[in-house]
């Protein structure tokens, strides 16, 4: 198969400069961008043009979808921001959601903590906070997941795009 190459932000909470910049350095350059929420920007917003977003316990505006499943020809994204499903207290919920949808991937927000991992056959990924990180890792971050016939690769860059090394997981498929 083609190496796939997906862009995976979140939890921008009003920096639209930060969502802009990113899609204007990946666009066109990757298979797929996507936004897991909470970005307290309008759903209107032509910003949107070319990624995939989903609605935040942060997003009053009521145009943006819960969950999105997006479909590549080699694998499938499922996508939430996650307070939906409880993921403060379980996984379950977001396990259950990513198995309904036959998922290879599954990703989600909400907690401001990168996070990659696998359960099952679906590798869930967390790709932090662009603008207001927690927990240990101080580090605004967003995600680059890589998809090869051989494994899935999830790395985290800085706003000043550099590459975050510590929390690169690979998984093979
Ligand atoms: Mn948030």
């Amino acid at each position: 198969m083609a190496t796939r190459t997906l862009i995976v932000m979140s939890d921008s909470h009003g920096d639209r400069e930060i969502v802009k910049e990113i899609k204007g350095r990946y666009q066109g350059k990757v298979d797929a961008i996507f936004h897991n929420g909470d970005s307290e920007l309008s759903s209107k917003d032509d910003i949107w043009d070319g990624i995939y977003v989903v609605a935040g316990n942060c997003d009053y505006d009521s145009g943006y979808p819960n969950r999105l499943i997006t479909q590549f020809p080699e694998f499938t994204v499922a996508q939430t921001h996650g307070h939906l499903y409880n993921i403060n207290f379980t996984w379950d919920r977001l396990d259950l959601f990513a198995q309904e949808a036959d998922a290879d991937i599954c990703l989600y927000g909400h907690l401001h903590r990168p996070a990659a991992w696998r359960n099952g056959k679906t590798v869930f990924v967390n790709p932090g906070s662009v603008l207001q990180p927690r927990g240990d890792i101080n580090e605004k971050l967003y995600a680059k997941i890589t998809v090869t016939s051989e494994e899935i690769k999830v790395e985290y860059f800085t706003r000043q795009h550099e590459l975050y090394p510590a929390l690169t997981e690979v998984f093979n498929r």
